[in-house]
């Protein structure tokens, strides 16, 4: 993949992205938040719509000039309700948090009360962290999944809304490996009055697919960002129903944001297009038999995996019990060196810092995208933990690096 006029006008950069594109094909993605998405998705993303203005919504627009924004938005629009079932959909925000942000402008004031999953747990920033502006608006508290399953405690996270009496409560979570039971959490935002607003950032693709149980319909509001399993452009969405659509449509523009990025909007129209095809449910649930295939091979191995296996995208390990010696940092680090990029994360019950913690996670939309299959999958969690097993060791790690390299060959990316 060349870009040759950013190489005629500004070599340094041009470099950085042969270097980044080059980084992609020589490695293997295991972010779980992180996927490959296609050319199709790229070009609309790098189209000449980055160049307009375009504040408002379809037909109500404050500039001149935008029916062409105006066709992309409204199918961007009309694909996110065919493919999540959505009565209202806002494909504007420009991430996942801005989305969140947008509900919680919507229907909440600042004071009010917000319950959600502990980020060590699972949760996310935005979901009431004291560094990000929602744990500095709401008064924040925060459920957590049970030490012993892994799996949430429904039980105390609806005692817990008894006693603090929230104004929201927010499931979705971004290292969580289990399904939602999104019933049970509704349940629990009903008995007190509260809203629901369900984050499912990680698993948009896996609910689009069918291949979770969908919290739209059961929620109030559904937030995701539209770049992780579900594939398109960067960037975020909210849905809701009819009720709500005014005042989230507000809460993005003016309350939130200004000009939409219509060309992310453009690369986001052209994802969901090819989500709705019937090829992919099959990568969707490919994705989640990778994951499986992943944490048996982890676990095989000796590894402690946070909840014992995973019905998502996403594995998390606990490294404390096999290598407690080894920090998620020491794991990403050597991991990294053997071309194997992946978080570390806290785990539940983290006893290390947020900043070096007791985990890693790892997650399959990416090389599922490339092709990987379970076996591929298993010998992939087999190298993990041999790196793991030998973070001071350059000679294994040489031969791992070896390894993925073959392996990135049988699974090239962009031409
Ligand atoms: N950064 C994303 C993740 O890795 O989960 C969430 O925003």
């Amino acid at each position: 993949m060349e870009h040759p006029q950013v190489r005629e006008t500004d070599p340094a950069v041009a470099d950085a992205l042969a270097g980044e594109v080059r980084r992609q094909q020589d490695t293997l993605a295991m972010i779980a938040s992180e996927n490959h998405v296609s050319e199709a998705v790229l070009e609309a993303q790098g189209s000449a719509l980055t160049n307009k203005y375009a504040e408002g919504y379809p037909g109500e627009r404050y500039y001149a000039g935008c029916e062409h924004a105006d066709e992309v938005e409204q199918l961007a629009v009309e694909r996110a309700k065919e493919l999540w079932g959505a009565d209202h959909v806002n494909v504007q925000p420009h991430s996942g948090t801005q989305a969140n942000m947008a509900v919680y402008l919507a229907v909440l004031d600042p004071g009010d009360r917000i319950l959600s999953l502990e980020l060590e747990h699972g949760g996310h920033l935005s979901h009431g962290h004291p560094a990000n502006f929602t744990g500095q608006l709401f008064d924040v508290e925060q459920y957590r999944v049970d030490p012993e399953t892994g799996y949430i405690d429904y039980e105390a996270l609806a005692a817990r809304a008894e006693s603090f009496d929230p104004d929201i409560v927010v499931s979705g979570f971004s290292a969580y490996p289990r399904e939602v039971e999104w019933d049970r959490i509704q349940a629990a935002a009903d008995a007190v009055d509260a809203y629901h607003l369900s984050d499912i950032a990680h698993i948009t693709g896996l609910v689009a697919a069918g291949v979770h149980d969908s919290p739209v319909g059961v929620a109030d509001f559904v937030t995701g960002s539209t770049h992780k399993t579900i594939r398109a452009g960067r960037g975020g969405i909210v849905m809701c129903d009819e009720e709500y659509a005014d005042d989230v449509d507000a809460a993005v523009f003016p309350g939130g944001q200004g000009g939409p990025l219509m060309h992310n909007v453009a690369g986001k129209a052209v994802g969901f297009e090819e989500a709705l095809r019937p090829e992919f449910e099959a990568y969707a649930r490919q994705v989640v038999d990778n994951a499986e295939a992943l944490a048996a091979s982890f676990a095989d191995n000796g590894f402690e995996v946070v909840s014992g296996g995973t019905d998502t995208h996403l594995v998390l390990v606990d490294l404390r019990e096999s290598h407690p010696d080894v920090s998620g940092g020491d794991a990403e680090d050597a991991l990294a060196d053997a071309g194997i990029v992946l978080n570390a994360n806290t785990v539940p019950g983290e006893t290390r810092s947020p900043f070096d913690p007791s985990g890693i996670r790892a997650g399959t939309p990416a090389l599922t995208t490339r092709g990987f299959d379970e076996a591929a999958h298993r010998e992939v969690g087999d190298l993990i933990h041999r790196v793991v097993d030998n973070v001071d060791d350059d000679s294994v790690i040489a031969e791992v690096r070896e390894r993925v390299d073959e392996l990135t060959d049988e699974h090239p990316l962009y031409d």
